[in-house]
């Protein structure tokens, strides 16, 4: 008997809840999001059966949508990270990054521009643990030839302090290789402390 008064409890504490959550939902639109986004997220995807892959890894959406990458309690850790193309496996520094692999996750991106997003979870990016945004048109099979307004005067100064800062390198690698093999191996004996 006092199982059934517990359980009916239970449910109507429920019932109370959601309809607080309701109202509460309708009344205070600030829901704390990261990235201070509170679009509605035009694609979710999260984990799938295997516990080692995103549920789905080539999604179209358009410029202006948001994707949110969600899931709870998995048994491995895992997280987002952009990369450089579909067969990178290195974050990109200034990337997207969801942050350190997590079982629970809840993060969202919104793309501004027509793209093609490539991520991985970097615990299992050597399984393939990948997935590809296409944002609007997506990456322009030509790499936007860069002869627009950009004028070649500005790029002298650039490129001399490069040239520069390579002669450099040379020359301190030079001396280094120098030093090596003029240091006879003998004198690399450890000495006694
Ligand atoms: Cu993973």
């Amino acid at each position: 008997m006092s199982r059934m008064v517990v359980a009916s409890l239970m449910m109507s504490l429920l019932v109370i809840g959601s309809v607080g959550m309701a109202s509460a939902q309708e009344s205070e639109s600030t829901t704390l999001q990261n990235e201070n986004q509170t679009n509605d997220c035009a694609v979710v995807i999260g984990i799938d059966a295997s516990g080692m892959a995103y549920n789905q890894t080539d999604v179209s959406i358009e410029v202006g949508e948001t994707v949110c990458w969600v899931w709870e309690n998995e048994s491995m850790e895992h997280n987002v990270a952009e990369t450089g193309g579909p067969n990178d496996n290195n974050r990109k520094l200034t990337g997207v990054y969801s942050g350190p692999a997590a079982t629970t996750v809840d993060f969202n991106h919104t793309f501004t521009e027509n793209m093609t997003f490539y991520y991985m979870c970097e615990p299992h990016v050597s399984m393939d643990m990948r997935g590809t945004i296409t944002v609007g048109t997506g990456t322009p099979a030509t790499p936007a030839s860069t002869m627009d307004d950009k004028p070649d005067d500005t790029v002298p100064g650039f490129g001399i302090v490069s040239v520069v800062l390579a002669g450099l390198g040379a020359v301190v690698f030079l001396r280094i290789e120098t030093l090596r093999m003029i240091t006879p191996r003998g004198s690399r004996i450890p000495r006694e402390i």
